[in-house]
């Protein structure tokens, strides 16, 4: 078992419902469970198209046996269940399932970085971040 932290985000919607809803299937997925929820800050949008709703975000701890490819699969396989579209980099969107930390991994691949490349300078991440350590 390892100790991942993930960020989440969401700006379309109900956002607190999307982010419960991605929480519950988090823990749903197999070997895996949540230790701890942050709570809910909202948050300006950094980035992106201008005009864009404020975020509400989030952090989990959680523990998995999933590789840390795999738990990126499924966080992708459960925002698309969420109903996450396709759209402009850093876009409004409905869900957005980040891995923040995993154990102490140092990852860098095409279609992974570990630690998340933008976490450190982004208030949004690393204040929810703070309550879940
Ligand atoms: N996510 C982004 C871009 N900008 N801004 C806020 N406030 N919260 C986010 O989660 C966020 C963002 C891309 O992932
Ligand atoms: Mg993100
Ligand atoms: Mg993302």
């Amino acid at each position: 078992m390892v100790i991942c932290y993930l960020g989440i985000g969401s700006n379309l919607g109900n956002r607190r419902k999307n982010i419960k809803l991605a929480v519950k299937k988090i823990g749903a997925l197999e070997d895996t469970r949540i230790i701890k929820e942050s709570s809910f800050l909202d948050s300006l949008p950094v980035g992106g198209p201008s005009g864009q709703r404020n975020y509400l975000n989030a952090a989990l701890k959680i523990q998995t046996k999933i590789s840390p490819l795999n738990l990126l699969k499924e966080l992708k396989k459960i925002e698309n269940e969420l109903g996450r579209v396709p759209a402009a980099r850093f876009g409004p969107r409905i869900i957005d399932l980040d891995i923040l930390l995993y154990g102490d991994r140092l990852i860098k691949s095409k279609k992974l970085t570990i630690p998340h490349p933008r976490m450190f300078n982004r208030d949004f991440v690393i204040k929810p971040l703070k309550e879940v350590l």
